[in-house]
């Protein structure tokens, strides 16, 4: 498929391949309060996120996603994504605002950084950087991501370290703070 279109007032694809939804249960070992997520669980068991790609998954390739981060939180912490590394490592990624108010959290061994992101924003995720995104607003946060097409996931690290830090509400804001259960 050589054109695509990107609704870009609703971040809608009009064509996609692979569809990933991301319910709380899913999301097990990925926050920091543990009852929370067992609530949210019981409670109707919510999307947190959804992932339309376009994969060319080849070496020199590019594939693409939107990513719809919903809006919510789980005890203190905002919906996020699990967050990964590239399975290849030295594979970058660009990411896109279309719209919402995220966060994209990055990491590279004990080094972490964050950028705020809206729509518009165009953010540099380089080679080695494990990249999470959340969602600080109110309404959905939906981003376009574009990443090489042999670049792979890898879940495992982030799944048994985490990130080394949180972001969380407080007083009715972000902050972005340590995360106590980091190893
Ligand atoms: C892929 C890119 C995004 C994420 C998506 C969901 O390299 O970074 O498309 O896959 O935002 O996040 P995650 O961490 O569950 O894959
Ligand atoms: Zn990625």
């Amino acid at each position: 498929m050589l054109k695509n279109t990107i609704d870009l007032n609703s971040g809608i694809l009009k064509s996609y391949e692979d569809k990933v939804v991301r319910r709380a249960s899913d999301m097990r070992g990925f926050y920091s309060d543990e009852n929370a997520l067992d609530r949210l669980i019981e409670n109707g068991n919510p999307v947190i996120y959804e992932v339309y790609a376009v994969p060319y998954e080849g070496e020199g390739e590019l594939s693409y996603a939107v990513t719809f981060l919903h809006a919510g939180t789980v005890g203190e912490e905002f919906y996020m994504t699990k967050g990964h590394y590239h399975e290849k490592r030295d594979r970058a990624e660009l990411y896109i605002g279309i719209r919402g108010h995220g966060i994209l959290l990055m990491q590279r061994g004990d080094e972490v950084q964050w950028k705020e992101m809206k729509r518009g924003d165009v953010i540099y995720v380089p080679p080695h950087w494990a990249h999470r995104s959340i969602n600080v607003g109110d309404e959905d946060f939906v981003f376009l991501a574009v990443y090489p097409g042999d670049a792979g996931h890898d879940y495992g690290s982030i799944a048994e370290r985490g990130f080394a830090k949180i972001v969380v509400r407080r007083d009715g804001k972000y902050e972005v703070v340590d995360n106590p259960r980091y190893r």
